[in-house]
């Protein structure tokens, strides 16, 4: 090797380990836990919050004040939370958010069915939880008292009849005969129905009650629930 080559052969060298340094440094600027911002509060968040548990993901539980939010509005994708952060990048949806970390923990079903089965699952509570909130937030007195009667006598019971039936044909989960995300999206919301209509929705529906002990006694989701921050509902009471 005449002193060129040892030249070509340093400088290649030095350009591959400053490279790679280069890399690495870069890489180690991008943040590759989870951050998951949402309120003080369990609701619409709390699906997410099982899921990273349960996965035992790398995430951070960011918890906005009320008044922190008005000068962080503007920086979500459409005004509203939950949002997760990865790898540089910034996505909201709540639902959009747990099915994709639902890939992640591997709690999808085995096949586009049963992912259409869960899906309709976490719809049919979506629709279930828009009712109570709309109850729960009425304004009129009038009003209010006029949808206390249908709420109670029919529209849980015929939620809660179907989800309890649903369950006994799924082997005690919600769908696909086997634990998969929509159990514990269900569960995560339960303490927030309740707390909504002041009465425990489950009360009549051993399956659901059993499916509810089921969820909160996977290890994971057992240190979630008993190491997370006091729930507080009542910053929604605006
Ligand atoms: N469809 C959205 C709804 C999100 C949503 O309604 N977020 C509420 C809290 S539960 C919010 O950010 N409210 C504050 C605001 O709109 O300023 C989702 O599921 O993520």
């Amino acid at each position: 090797m005449n002193k060129f080559n040892i030249f070509i052969f340093g400088t290649s060298i030095f350009a591959v380990v400053f490279g790679t340094i280069t890399k690495t440094s870069e890489h180690n600027k991008i943040n590759q836990n989870y951050i998951l911002t949402y309120f003080d509060a369990p609701a619409v968040g709390e699906a997410l919050r099982f899921l990273l548990s349960y996965g035992n993901l790398d995430w951070v539980d960011k918890r906005i004040q009320l008044r922190q939010w008005v000068n962080l509005k503007h920086t979500m994708p459409f005004g509203q939370m939950p949002s997760l952060e990865y790898d540089g990048k910034l996505a909201h949806q709540s639902v959009a958010i747990a099915r994709y970390l639902a890939k992640q923990v591997n709690l999808t079903g085995n096949n586009d069915w049963e992912n259409l089965e869960i899906d309709a699952a976490v719809d049919t509570i979506t629709d279930l939880r828009l009712v109570l909130v709309a109850y729960k937030y009425e304004k009129d007195p009038i009003i209010k008292e006029n949808k206390k009667g249908p709420l109670f006598n029919v529209t849980l019971p015929f939620y809660l009849e179907r989800l309890e039936a649903q369950a006994k044909r799924n082997r005690g989960y919600l769908a696909a005969e086997k634990l998969t995300w929509a159990d514990l999206f269900f569960v995560s919301f339960l303490d927030y129905f309740n707390w909504l209509v002041n009465k425990d929705i489950i009360a009549e529906a051993p399956t659901l009650k059993k499916l509810n002990q089921t969820v909160c006694e996977i290890p994971n989701i057992k240190a979630w629930i008993q190491s997370r921050p006091p729930v507080n509902f009542n910053m929604f009471s605006l």
